[in-house]
């Protein structure tokens, strides 16, 4: 037996490497997130990793699920289609693969229909190491004897071709704890991963959730053009007037947008992240008392924090003032005691002694540590960030 990655790097972590090959996996997502861009990552993901697809598509036809894969002409030959909804609506089917019963005769046997399909296209499969995508299962709700016995008679198949089978399936209403239908339902599988998306004073937070085996940690997503990453919603960056927050902002950045006047920040700096397979929000704050509104209304919900500092004079009592605010929230915080470029800085060192709060030393304006410190606040707030959700 060997793990199987899927597409989210800290998923794979605490899956010791991902799902057993051969197993089944239930995904369940919540109507927030976009099952159907999940599917097309999971599918572009494992298409990278060179397995085979057999892709059972029961809720569309096929030539909208093919949009979603990345250089479908070149894999073509990669992707096995199993039509199971064009006869539903009485359309031809041209997939290779087709089930001829339609949905809406009886269940048991447009279940039993499909088990023989994907089971031939499974093995017809060059190769060994496959994919079987199940796009979805909510057509078949109620029908769980059915359903346990598709996965049963599925199941030697994926064993013997060293194939995963992902059974994705919109929440439509399977609450934490209603009970029943939910709990047969992780009985029946393998693997359960529960997408989760919650809203959180006006911003919707994505998040992973492993039901079985049973995973404490949480992880927070994203579905971007390129795939999954972990996602970090908000990232600030505060500190005293000049101390160089704009200056970290734009180095931190793939992309940034600075509103200056005179030099100084008169609303907020905002920048993109991604590095790591995470990817963050940042935002910059104006240093000037005048615009202290501006940290009123960030500072709500925030993830993670940089006090920025100017080394060559450090107004401790201002950065107190401003990380009280930051821990009575008990956001991860770090110090960037910057200019170290410069003569005069004070060590990070003696600043960190001061202040009580882990200190890096940096040059925002080279660059220098820059990228360690994100790193370092990375995971601080991945540590600890399962609050955010309970
Ligand atoms: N030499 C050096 N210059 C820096 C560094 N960081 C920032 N600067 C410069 O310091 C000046 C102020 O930097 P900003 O990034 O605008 O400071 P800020 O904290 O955003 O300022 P306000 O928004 O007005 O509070 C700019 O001229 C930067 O180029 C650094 O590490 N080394
Ligand atoms: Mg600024």
């Amino acid at each position: 037996m060997s793990k199987i990655s899927l597409p989210l790097e800290s998923l794979n972590a605490v899956l010791d490497g991902g799902v057993e090959d051969g197993s089944n996996v239930l995904i369940l997502a919540d109507l927030v997130v976009d099952k159907m861009k999940f599917g097309s990552s999971l599918i572009n993901y494992r298409l990278g990793e060179e397995d085979n697809i057999v892709y059972f598509i029961n809720n569309k036809i096929p030539i909208y699920a093919k949009k979603g894969i990345a250089n479908y002409e070149e894999k073509e030959d990669k992707i096995a289609f199993i039509d199971g909804f064009s006869s539903t609506i009485g359309k031809e089917p041209k997939s290779e693969y087709v089930v001829d019963s339609k949905l809406t005769d009886n269940k048991s046997t447009y279940i039993e229909e499909s088990m023989e399909v994907v089971k031939e296209a499974i093995n017809d499969m060059e190769g060994w190491g496959s994919s079987l995508i199940i796009d979805s299962v909510d057509s078949w709700v109620g029908h769980w004897d059915a359903l346990e016995e598709f996965l049963e008679g599925v199941k030697p198949e994926l064993e013997s071709t060293n194939t995963v089978g992902y059974y994705l399936f919109p929440n439509l209403g399977f609450a934490e704890e209603n009970g029943n239908n939910l709990e047969r339902l992780v009985d029946m599988f393998d693997y359960v991963i529960h997408l989760k998306g919650i809203e959180r004073k006006g911003i919707t937070l994505k998040y992973v959730e492993v039901k079985k085996p049973q995973v404490e940690e949480k992880i927070p997503f994203d579905i971007t053009p390129r795939g999954l990453v972990t996602y970090i919603p908000k990232i600030l960056v505060t500190g005293p007037y000049n101390a160089g927050k704009s200056t970290a902002v734009k180095t931190m950045s793939d992309t940034s947008v600075s509103v200056d006047r005179l030099g100084t920040t008169v609303s907020l700096d905002h920048g993109k992240v991604e590095k790591r397979g995470i990817m963050t929000d940042v935002f910059g704050t104006p240093g000037q008392e005048r615009f202290d509104w501006a940290m009123d209304f960030l500072g709500q919900s925030i993830f993670g924090a940089f006090l920025m500092v100017d080394s060559r004079n450090p107004r401790y009592d201002r950065l107190r003032d401003m990380y009280e605010s930051l821990e009575d929230q008990e956001v991860p915080t770090i110090v960037l005691a910057n200019f170290q470029n410069k003569e005069d800085a004070l060590p990070p060192e003696t600043i960190e002694e001061e202040l009580g709060i882990e200190t890096v030393g940096v040059d925002a304006l080279h660059g220098d540590n820059v990228d360690e410190a994100l790193d370092k606040l990375f995971d601080k707030i991945l540590d600890k960030h399962s609050w955010y959700y309970t």
